[in-house]
């Protein structure tokens, strides 16, 4: 059969316009497709619910593929290593199974595809700028291309409703900044802002990160390192156990939110 290109232009067209037309609605959708995130979308997609991840790059994973200074291995604890089993990432014992270690390209492939396939859909090259909120409650997101931002066009966005979104933009806290900033959120911290992280450790910073993984506001829950940048916690470093978990914990409180309806 001849290809002729014009068909091969109408397919995408088409096919992305379904898909994006598909997503204006969703029960979950999640702000960046790091380790947490993409973990949370996985689990939620997996059981049947409809996610979408948002992802301002062109590439997901987030801060996974540079393993730790740009050395690509990343290591996990125990509980982390059962998460990398059942995702099919494969790892090693290092030092008689003190720690394991992965290596950092693989699990971000394989962390991506398990998403997919699970059901979620992922939206690259878009960036959330802002959220809509309805009588208190976060209700949806204002997206719009990273291209728009970079270029500094003067481009209106478009939004999309979700039941309950995500906050997994990792340090920058990218939807927390934007209500904090515009609509002086009042977040469930002791502040009631975001509180920022702290220094590096290790130990302390990847049990925090699940313990912090909650409902920061109506409707907005935090996981990952964002969940340390906004409870005041310590950073961790390349070691990537307490991303995965905190994003299985998410699942976890919002699949029980949404089938309480
Ligand atoms: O930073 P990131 O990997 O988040 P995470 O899941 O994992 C943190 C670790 O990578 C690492 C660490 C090790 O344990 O601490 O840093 O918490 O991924 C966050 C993603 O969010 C995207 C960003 O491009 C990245 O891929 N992102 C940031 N702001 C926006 C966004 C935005 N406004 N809209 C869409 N995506």
């Amino acid at each position: 059969m001849a290809l002729d290109e014009i068909k091969i232009s109408r397919a995408i067209i088409e096919r992305y316009f379904q898909k994006l037309n598909n997503y204006l609605e969703m029960d979950v959708a999640i702000v960046g497709a790091g380790p947490s995130g993409l973990m949370a979308a996985y689990k939620l997609a997996r059981e049947g619910f409809k996610v979408a991840v948002f992802e301002r790059r062109m590439s997901i994973g987030g801060g996974i593929w540079g393993g730790g200074m740009m050395f690509n291995e990343v290591v996990v604890q125990e509980e982390g290593a059962r998460l990398l089993r059942e995702i099919g990432v494969r790892f090693e014992p290092w030092n008689d199974g003190e720690y394991y270690t992965a290596d950092s390209v693989e699990l971000a492939c394989v962390l991506g595809a398990r998403a997919l396939q699970a059901g979620a859909k992922i939206f690259n090259l878009i960036m959330v700028e802002d959220v809509m909120v309805r009588e208190g409650r976060v209700v949806g997101l204002v997206l719009n291309w990273t291209a728009v931002e970079g270029a500094g066009l003067h481009v209106d966005p478009l939004a999309v409703r979700a039941k309950y979104v995500v906050e997994a933009t990792g340090h920058e806290t990218a939807v927390l900044q934007v209500m904090q900033r515009k609509l002086g959120a009042k977040l469930a911290t002791e502040t009631g802002t975001i509180m920022g992280e702290k220094s590096m450790w290790a130990e302390v910073a990847e049990s925090l990160t699940v313990d912090y993984t909650r409902e920061v506001y109506p409707g907005v829950f935090v996981a990952g390192m964002a969940a340390n940048a906004t409870f005041g916690a310590y950073r961790m470093g390349p070691i990537f156990g307490g991303m995965l978990l905190s994003g299985e914990r998410v699942a976890s409180l919002i699949a029980e939110r949404l089938r309480q309806g």
